[in-house]
């Protein structure tokens, strides 16, 4: 049967997403720079270095993504560069950022711009962090300078990446900074974001109502393993923690919100594991997967429908226009990538047949970056990158989004 190509709503944003401390490179003044130096804190040792050199030259990536015919790109700001001592803001780093947005203003790009993405200054680290009673007021300086400087250029904003993940991994696992493992101070650590985020979009809506202010929410789905009580129990205590307490704090408090989805885990009851919330995350055999990761296990489950799931439930839930601020899969080969693209597309695709407003998909990401705590061992990138000489190759997906972008429509399902 001939199928047609799914047509997105006119006007839909066709973008990347990066974050600063990932592409830009020499972030010396961040705390995660500080704990990347830390032996065995980051996969084989790696450090974010230069990272992808884009403090010096995003521009060529910006060409990239206007080659590719790309509409839109998400990228942060950091925090450290613009406010290096408290109180005191950089004025050449202002400059460089607004370089930058009118860079991708000139090449037709709408910039998201993020304000917090798991990095914050060393001075601010020093003082607690966001565990700090006065860290919420601090951001709301922060962004105030921000919109000052650079608000006629962007009026979609990101206050705050992904607070569940950065409170957990940061404060109950401790495999980020600072290396806490307690389950009250990763709730507190997520009530003080969602605080700053509140304190934000207030500065934010007082520089005009023109601007569009949300959060991105990274959405895991945790499914039962069993329908046997105990597993479901613990499913939703896993939901509660990543999904709901974020949730249940935004009423009102967003013109958009931002959907981070990748995959999924299944969940059962672990009578062993009290220090994880007495469950076990798996992805059972017959479910596909990711390719095997650095540490030797799948970055997770490739599951399509939960991006129809995650966006069904925003939806019913905040009534709010949505855009999905990443997606995107590690796949050095590029095996799985162009599939998983348009599987995941064909999903958004149906949650807008269904009614769900989506504005915008940003995929993750542009070019293969600094992961974290999993350094350079997961490969993101629409493009490869070389980083013995910085050259970047254009993966088979990279032209595939490119493709998709340029006619508003994407592959049905099965096509690859
Ligand atoms: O690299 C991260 C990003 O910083 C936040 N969301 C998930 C991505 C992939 O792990």
């Amino acid at each position: 049967m001939y199928r047609q190509p799914l047509r997105f709503p006119a006007g839909f944003l066709w973008g990347t997403a990066s974050s600063a401390h990932q592409v830009e490179g020499d972030n010396w003044r961040n705390q995660w720079w500080e704990w990347e130096q830390r032996p065995g804190a980051i996969w084989r040792g790696d450090t974010s270095g230069a990272a992808c050199g884009w403090w010096h030259d995003c521009e060529a990536d910006f060409d990239r993504m206007q080659a590719l015919g790309t509409n839109a790109h998400r990228l942060s700001l950091e925090w450290s560069r613009i406010e290096p001592e408290d109180g005191h803001f950089d004025a050449a780093a202002l400059a460089r950022y607004r370089a930058m947005l009118i860079g991708l203003q000139r090449r037709g790009l709408v910039p998201m711009v993020t304000l917090h993405h798991f990095t914050e200054p060393q001075w601010l680290a020093r003082r607690g962090g966001w565990r700090h009673r006065a860290t919420p007021e601090r951001f709301a300086r922060f962004v105030d300078v921000v919109l000052h400087q650079l608000g006629d250029l962007c009026n979609l904003w990101c206050t705050i990446n992904e607070p569940s993940v950065y409170a957990v991994l940061g404060y109950a696992l401790g495999v980020w900074p600072p290396g806490v493992r307690s389950l009250p101070a990763s709730i507190h650590v997520v009530r003080q974001l969602l605080r700053g985020h509140r304190h934000a979009v207030q500065v934010i809506h007082a520089h005009g109502t023109h601007h569009q202010v949300g959060l991105a929410h990274h959405t895991r789905i945790y499914d039962p393993a069993t329908p046997g009580k105990r597993d479901v129990l613990v499913s939703l205590l896993y939901d509660f923690f990543a999904n709901g307490i974020v949730l249940r704090a935004l009423g009102g408090a967003c013109d958009f919100i931002g959907l981070n989805y990748y995959s999924r885990d299944h969940v059962s009851f672990d009578a062993r594991a009290p220090h994880r919330l007495f469950a076990r995350r798996f992805i059972p055999e017959r479910f596909a997967r990711s390719d095997l990761g650095v540490l030797g296990e799948p970055f997770g489950e490739i599951y399509p429908a939960g991006m129809e799931r995650a966006l069904r439930r925003l939806w019913h839930r905040l009534r709010l226009p949505i855009y999905i601020t990443e997606t995107g899969l590690p796949d050095a080969h590029d095996q799985q990538r162009p599939r998983f693209l348009i599987e995941h597309l064909a999903a958004i695709h149906r949650a807008c047949a269904a009614g769900v407003d989506v504005r915008g998909v940003f995929v993750w990401t542009l070019v293969d970056n600094f992961e974290w705590a999993e350094g350079w061992g997961q490969r993101f990138g629409l493009y490869a990158l070389d980083r013995a000489t910085g050259a970047r190759r254009l993966r088979r997906s990279g032209a595939l989004y490119a493709a998709i972008a340029r006619a508003n429509a994407c592959p049905p399902p099965g096509t690859l």
